[in-house]
């Protein structure tokens, strides 16, 4: 008995070993070379899958949008598997005179339940004194609310976190340690000044990002003797994308917020996160992602840094099981993510990149701001015109916005300026 256990788990840290190599030297044979970008046909937005020409918005609404989101639904982020709505939320704190003495801060808990099962998470609002109902922006943080500002009244979550030796993240446990440690990538006083509210969310509280799928919100919707998703459905992001509708449930309620402006934003695979959210909820005015990358932005076709079997050898959690069909197989994707952006018209959306993160291949996620555009147009709307990439440091604020900056994979203070600037023009001011 004790020698077969041994031998189990030989066997499996064997088998876990070799899928790491797999996944380690599929992510060495990476291709950072433009020359060496496969050729191959961008899928035409303006022509259905049946090879009906798509001429007006109506048309894109009506027959186009509907099988592109379907495809994205069931093939790539998985199909959410029911509706349920929030059982019960409450505001665990708030208080005045936050950022200096600028900002209300709210602490609200969102509670669901469904067979039996309960999941709680946790929503921090920063809302600024001088708006009434403001615009805002709706992202998840990577380790815990108190992480985006120094602010001792914002909760530490229990949630399990990533371990992280520069936030002190060890077991698996958020600490003190880590609490302010991001406010350079969130700039919530920048925001404040420029009249919008911040709502975020600790990612983990929704779905641990771990491949694990007994945790989290998908376990509320097994039936009996299921312990995973099907094929069809929902990986991580998609479950973060829920998470996000939820948030917005709430925020329809909050009167400080003007529920009609919120936009979605996110970092690297919270902005992946960020797009998917913003597709499936037309009640999101807009969204960013910020250096998102493959399975973002970025086009899976040109195969140019991370890829779809890297990606999905990697995380095999974040997207739904039949998007491995596409691994090391991009040339039979009837789509590319530039359909994803379009899948956002006629509402704003913004691609950002970073000139070191190649791995996320900026190319790629500029190259899908330009060929969404043609849907844009439709509705009367402008985009990216020009298939040359601009400079660093030289954004493009249309409905469809990019920008390029330097340095590497991150949130810089450069960025939530270029955000604050569009959204003054496409959301605020609308
Ligand atoms: C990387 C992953 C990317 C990106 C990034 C992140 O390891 O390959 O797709 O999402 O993580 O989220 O920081």
């Amino acid at each position: 008995m004790k020698r077969l256990k041994i031998t189990t788990i030989l066997f499996l840290g064997l088998l876990s070993l070799s899928l790491q190599s797999i996944a380690q030297s599929a992510a060495s044979r990476a291709n950072y070379d433009e020359s060496k970008v496969p050729e191959f046909e961008i899928p035409d937005l303006l022509t259905s899958f049946e090879g009906e020409a798509i001429h007006t918005a109506r048309e894109w609404e009506t027959m186009r949008r509907p099988e592109l989101l379907d495809f994205f639904t069931n093939q790539m982020y998985g199909k959410i598997p029911g509706d349920l709505a929030i059982t019960k939320w409450e505001v665990i704190e708030e208080g005045t005179g936050a950022i200096n003495g600028k900002a209300k801060r709210k602490q609200v808990d969102i509670h669901v339940e469904n067979n039996g099962k309960k999941l709680s998470f946790n929503i921090l609002l920063y809302l600024p004194n001088n708006v009434e109902k403001a615009p805002m922006f709706l992202g998840y943080n990577f380790y815990g609310n108190h992480i985006v500002y120094n602010d001792p009244n914002i909760r530490i979550s229990n949630a399990w976190a990533r371990n992280n030796n520069t936030y002190g993240i060890t077991e698996h446990r958020l600490t003190e340690e880590s609490r302010g440690a991001q406010t350079e990538n969130w700039q919530v006083e920048k925001m404040i000044d420029a009249g919008y509210g911040l709502a975020t969310i600790y990612y983990g509280e929704v779905d641990p990002d771990r491949d694990d799928f007994s945790d989290g919100i998908h376990p509320l919707f097994y039936n009996e003797g299921q312990d995973k998703p099907l094929d069809n459905e929902w990986g991580a992001i998609s479950a973060w994308a829920w998470g996000l509708t939820k948030a917005m449930d709430y925020l329809e309620q909050d009167p400080g917020v003007d529920a009609s402006k919120v936009v979605t934003f996110g970092h690297s695979r919270l902005g992946k996160t960020s797009l998917w959210a913003g597709v499936v909820d037309e009640r999101f005015a807009g969204a960013i992602s910020n250096n998102s990358g493959c399975g973002g932005a970025a086009l899976s076709k040109r195969k140019f840094g991370e890829t779809l079997e890297i990606i999905n050898n990697a995380f095999p959690h974040w997207f739904c099981d039949n998007f491995n069909i596409y691994n090391d197989n991009e040339e039979a994707l009837p789509v590319d993510q530039h359909a994803l952006i379009a899948l956002m018209a006629p509402r704003p959306v913004y691609i950002a990149s970073a000139e070191e993160d190649q791995w996320a291949d900026p190319k790629g996620e500029f190259l899908s701001g330009f060929y969404a555009t043609p849907v844009y147009k439709l509705f009367g709307k402008s985009g990216i015109d020009d298939e040359q990439m601009p400079g660093i440091h030289h954004p493009i604020h249309n409905s469809v916005a990019y920008h390029i900056r330097s340095g590497k994979h991150a949130v810089t203070a450069y960025d939530w300026e270029q955000y604050i600037k569009w959204a003054d023009i496409h959301v605020k001011n609308q």
